[in-house]
């Protein structure tokens, strides 16, 4: 049963949707990935919306870009954790995306990443699910150690080579 239902309004949404993709993949995270713009489909979007909680979905990631309402609708449907990622754009940069999706009226949150931020949107999927998952937590303190490693070697190559080799 997936535990995560990703879902983006358009194919072109899917370079950043593919790495909260890989990131829960890395987890052993099952998801669910779709394709559904609550604004060309409201009515098959309502279906998702609305079924995902009966699927075993504990949490949605939804990506959006320019009027970017589908995390908002999905957080106004489904009772769980909706975080939201908006698409940059080549008009306004991904602003307009951004203040769609952050700006929520009372009641109705969605945990906004940065523009274009699926891999934080992935991991954070993951923190919500690790609150009841001993395991899952472990893999992502493992993860944690990993960063600090690989930025460890980084300065380290830094002092031994120094800047002009680097
Ligand atoms: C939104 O409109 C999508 O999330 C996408 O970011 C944006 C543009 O969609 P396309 O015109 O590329 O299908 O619904």
């Amino acid at each position: 049963m997936p535990k995560v239902g990703i879902v983006m309004g358009s194919d072109s949404d899917m370079p950043v949707m593919k790495k909260a993709a890989e990131i829960l993949e890395r987890f052993g995270i099952d998801f669910e990935m779709r394709i559904i713009s609550a604004h060309r489909e409201p009515d098959i979007f309502f279906d998702y919306a609305k079924e995902a909680e009966a699927k075993g979905i504990k949490v949605i990631i939804a990506g959006a870009g320019m009027a970017a309402h589908l995390p908002g609708m999905c957080a106004a449907i489904f009772p769980m954790p909706v975080i939201g990622i908006p698409m940059h754009t080549t008009s306004l940069g991904g602003r307009d995306s951004l203040y769609s999706i952050v700006q929520m009226p009372s009641g109705i949150p969605v945990a906004t990443v940065a523009i274009n931020g699926g891999a934080n949107a992935g991991l954070l999927a993951a923190r919500i699910l690790a609150v009841s998952d001993e395991e899952l937590l472990q893999k992502l303190k493992d993860y944690k150690e990993e960063l600090k490693t690989a930025v460890v070697e980084k300065d380290e190559r830094l002092g031994s080579v120094g800047y002009k080799e680097y």
